[in-house]
């Protein structure tokens, strides 16, 4: 279990992951359904073989939360995880006089002049955001993602649900269900998503005055995505244990595709070579007690002291 377990993934797919092709032409290696399980009460499953970055994960899930898809709260809390998204769709607009930035996700990684050429670009269309109120309703939304799922699903009676609410309530009022479950996977609005949803259904259950949840993840980018959904999930699982008067349980990570990219491979076993450390606590402020209020200066990781970042390329 734990970090253990994601270690175990890594050497598993090294040694048994078929090669594979996939869609951004970089290959991977790759295995088709494992689970993994973090017990809550350890401590926290920020990894200690390499540095996660605690504060993008919390800006993030505190941006789901919000239900807020656009970008503008992101770049206010010094978080660029989504910007290629909505850049991509300012660039592609009628709008875009600038240099051409066909294909900028590979160009910048291969291309030094052209990633100076990007850079610029990306860092005027990052002050226009957090500027200009109509720029940024228009190109900053990225539309049907995470929050927009989780808070506000669109029905077909044009009504909304709000799901992440709705499972709250369950929990507190009728713990014992079997139907405490969150979908971001909208069949309807997939065809239209730039990114269909990775972390697509999670579910939470109740025993022993403990919550425990799953999340079902059909892709996952092992070096890079999962130490960070996993930190993710766990948090979402802290605040919700929080707000309901639970103490945590587990969290259990079932992955679909589960890959190890061509380019990432010299670093995972970089990664492996290293001793794991202490575990982390994470401390909430017990002031507040809806999820809905929470903020960044809310959360304290205590004790994490990893092993230094390792570098990777992203595959766009
Ligand atoms: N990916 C993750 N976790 C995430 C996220 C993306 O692992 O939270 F948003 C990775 C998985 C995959 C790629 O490598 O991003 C998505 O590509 P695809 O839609 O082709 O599965």
């Amino acid at each position: 279990t734990g970090e253990q377990a994601y270690l175990d993934l890594c050497q598993h797919i090294l040694t048994n992951g078929t090669k594979r092709d996939d869609r951004t032409n970089t290959g991977t290696y790759s295995v088709f359904g494992h689970q993994m399980r973090f017990d809550l009460q350890e401590g926290f499953p920020l990894l200690t073989t390499k540095r996660v970055p605690f504060r993008l994960v919390a800006s993030e899930l505190l941006w789901f939360i919000k239900g807020d898809t656009n970008i503008r709260y992101l770049l206010e809390n010094n978080n660029n995880i989504w910007n290629e998204w909505a850049f991509k769709k300012w660039v592609e607009s009628d709008e875009y006089i600038g240099p051409d930035m066909t294909d900028f996700g590979n160009r910048s990684q291969v291309d030094p002049a052209f990633n100076e050429v990007y850079e610029e670009q990306m860092e005027y269309f990052k002050q226009k955001v957090l500027e200009d109120d109509q720029f940024a309703e228009k190109y900053g939304d990225l539309g049907s993602v995470y929050g927009k799922q989780w808070r506000a699903w669109k029905t077909s009676q044009n009504e909304t649900i709000d799901q992440l609410q709705e499972v709250i309530e369950a929990i507190r009022t009728n713990p014992n269900s079997r139907r405490h479950m969150v979908s971001a996977w909208n069949p309807e609005e997939v065809p239209n998503m730039a990114l269909p949803p990775c972390h697509t259904l999670f579910q939470f259950y109740v025993a022993d005055g403990k919550l425990s949840c799953q999340l079902y993840q059909r892709s996952a980018d092992v070096f890079l995505g999962v130490p960070f959904n996993i930190a993710s999930y766990a948090l979402l699982t802290h605040l919700i244990a929080h707000e309901t008067g639970l103490e945590v349980g587990e969290f259990v990570h079932t992955l679909g595709d589960a890959h190890i990219y061509g380019n990432h491979v010299e670093q995972v076993k970089l990664q492996l070579t290293r001793e794991m450390k202490a575990m982390p606590k994470l401390r909430l402020n017990q002031e507040k007690a809806s999820i809905f209020d929470f903020e960044l200066s809310d959360f304290e990781i205590i004790g994490y002291d990893p092993h230094p970042t390792i570098k990777a390329p992203i595959a766009v």
